[in-house]
């Protein structure tokens, strides 16, 4: 059984709790590949983020993608159950102060041993109320199994990882972020992207075909919480059963050594992805996954663009 150990999460002042890990919890997360954190960002800051999303949602912008079109971006009028957007925080600046709070990089750096952590795309993610009277309430709303980076094939680290931060908080019927346990250090995750499926036990089922022991580990938090889950962990969230909405952003990290790496599909076509749009070139006219503009630097602070 998988359990991280118990944190007093009572405090929701808008103090930040102390948010330094021990060698036991960065032993936990390398194990896991996933780690809680205490509560640690301030409620007001959360507020001021989901009303960004609402301005958002409403089509307002903050600033300017210099692309458009290749990655995620939900509108209104296309009345999924799932809404998912990407690079919000690029441009909103309610939703790119949460990604800026301190803890995220901090936290981040601390578990993948790394010196610094720079963004490298974020996921506004709502789910619909579940209808009280479906057979089987909010089905529709649950993310299928993937890992992260199946989705970042040019990316050249196998150390990133994401914080995943919900805006309110996240019991058993309200959509929790679940992990498979361990899948991490599974191997041969390269095309497991199956976001869009939401049926988790039929792809579960073939996981433990192949072989493998699943244990899942739904990721219930208080508001002010963070959970964080490597790169190769496989993860998706369970249906929305619950009459309120859910809205979660994750925030794609990337630790001091990932760079932008040539990459081929199993047809040995060059894997493309969004962010190699957002970004300068390097002299040799790959895409600079350092480019302080779409990736910035969240840790240390003291380094921040
Ligand atoms: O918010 C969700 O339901 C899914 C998020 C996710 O897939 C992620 O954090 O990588």
């Amino acid at each position: 059984m998988s359990s991280q150990p118990e944190y007093n999460d009572d405090d929701r002042s808008d103090a930040p709790a102390c948010f330094e890990l021990n060698d036991a919890d960065v032993a936990f997360y390398e194990l896991h590949g996933w780690y809680i954190s205490p509560v640690v960002l301030p409620e007001a800051l959360l507020d001021a983020a989901a009303a960004g999303a609402e301005r958002f949602y409403a089509g307002e912008r903050d600033r300017a993608l210099p692309a458009q079109g290749a990655f995620k971006d939900w509108r209104p009028g296309e009345g999924a159950p799932i809404r998912n957007n990407e690079f919000v925080s690029l441009q909103n600046d309610a939703i790119r102060a949460l990604v800026q709070a301190p803890p995220i990089g901090a936290i981040a750096a601390r578990l993948a041993r790394t010196s610094s952590i720079r963004l490298l795309d974020d996921q506004l993610v709502y789910k619909a109320p579940a209808a009280p009277d479906a057979a089987e309430p909010g089905r529709a709303t649950a993310v299928g199994w993937h890992a992260d980076h199946a989705y970042w094939g040019t990316c050249s680290s196998d150390n990133m990882l994401t914080a995943w931060i919900p805006f309110h908080d996240v019991g058993p019927d309200r959509s929790p972020l679940v992990v498979i346990d361990g899948s991490h250090r599974w191997g041969d995750l390269e095309h497991t992207r199956f976001f869009n499926d939401p049926d988790l036990d039929a792809v579960e089922a073939r996981f433990r075909a192949q072989g493998h022991a699943v244990e899942r580990v739904p990721i219930t938090l208080k508001k002010g919480q963070i959970s964080f889950h490597h790169c190769w962990a496989l993860h998706g969230s369970l249906p929305n059963r619950s009459p309120l909405p859910r809205l979660a952003l994750a925030v794609h990290l990337q630790d001091a050594a990932n760079r932008y790496r040539r990459y081929l599909d199993p047809q040995g076509r060059p894997v493309r992805i969004a962010d190699e749009l957002l970004c300068r070139r390097l002299p040799n006219g790959e895409p600079d996954f350092s480019d302080p503009v779409p990736f910035p630097t969240l840790w240390p602070i003291d380094a921040r663009s």
